[in-house]
């Protein structure tokens, strides 16, 4: 029995990918299956969640007894306190109250940012000037950044030390700033750039990609320019071929979809595993140990 995640359109649903690298990022997907819906707008949510009253908001998880957790950061908390060895709060005391109290910012505000730029992992935009209050919501969040980096002595690409529920929770954060074209310092700038090439973010992004859920009413009007982050290596979906593994390398079932990529035909049991590769072949290790 697992505990089960219900989270929203991956392309667009900030709370939703904190709480999914709540889990993934800490290799606890094996305790935690994953629902997705997929409302119209961020307001459609609670028609489609009407078993898990009273918040009915996303994300929620249900653990495997019972309890209905409709927040982000009650989801990352339970989740620490049920496997204290993953490691998401950092063990030493002051990362670990600096990560705190980070995380916690980070969900009680920056409404003015949330609402200027909302997350898109499907495309990013043109620079833009943000309002004043987002502005300086912006400048706080590099204020409390490289507080926690002076604090904690991190060296490494991450806040507090290794990746703790603080980078998870900002990880919305980091990824507004790139597809908006903030104009950081290069400290926040590595920050983004770290948060995007993190193959767990690569692997939300490559699923959000592939389920083709692309919808205007999430979209912002700006001009669009390249994805800021790593380019994926070059992968297409084929019809037909000879896939050079007999199965899949997800599931192990038999392979009944196929991918080229470098010349070679690889094959996975199901559409959406094999679209997620396509979307980010390296961003999925038991794809590239096929290589
Ligand atoms: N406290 C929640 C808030 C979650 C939240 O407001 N989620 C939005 C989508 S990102 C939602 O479900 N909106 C629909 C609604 O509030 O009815 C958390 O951060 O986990």
């Amino acid at each position: 029995m697992t505990h089960r995640l219900y989270i929203g359109n991956r392309l667009y649903f900030s709370g939703s990918l904190a709480a999914w690298l709540m889990v993934d990022r800490f290799g606890l997907s094996p305790h935690v299956a994953t629902t997705v819906l997929y409302p119209a707008t961020e307001d459609g949510v609670g028609a489609l969640m009407t078993d898990l009253a009273p918040a009915r908001t996303l994300p929620t998880m249900v653990t495997k007894d019972g309890a209905i957790l409709s927040d982000s950061m009650a989801i990352a908390e339970e989740l620490a306190t049920r496997y204290p060895d993953a490691g998401l709060w950092p063990r030493d005391p002051v990362a670990r109250g600096t990560a705190r109290t980070l995380a916690n910012e980070m969900h009680s505000g920056f409404r003015a940012l949330r609402g200027a730029w909302p997350l898109n992992l499907h495309r990013s935009y043109q620079p833009v000037t943000p309002p004043a209050d987002a502005a300086a919501e912006c400048a706080r969040l590099e204020a409390i950044w490289a507080h926690a980096r002076a604090v904690t002595g991190a060296q490494g690409p991450w806040l507090c030390g290794d990746y703790c529920i603080a980078d998870a929770i900002f990880a919305p954060m980091a990824v507004r700033l790139a597809n908006y074209g903030f104009d950081t310092g290069p400290v926040t700038r590595a920050y983004c750039a770290a948060h995007l090439a993190d193959p767990a973010l690569r692997r939300w992004r490559a699923m959000g990609l592939a389920a083709g859920k692309a919808a205007a009413a999430f979209e912002h009007d700006g001009p669009p320019r390249p994805w800021p982050g790593p380019a994926p290596l070059p992968a297409t979906a084929v019809e037909t071929g000879t896939p050079q593994n007999a199965t899949c390398p997800y599931s192990g079932d038999p392979v009944t979809h196929l991918m080229r990529m470098d010349g070679r035909t690889f094959g996975f049991c199901n559409a959406f595993c094999r679209d997620k590769t396509v979307a980010d072949p390296a961003a999925w290790p038991a794809f590239m140990a096929l290589l």
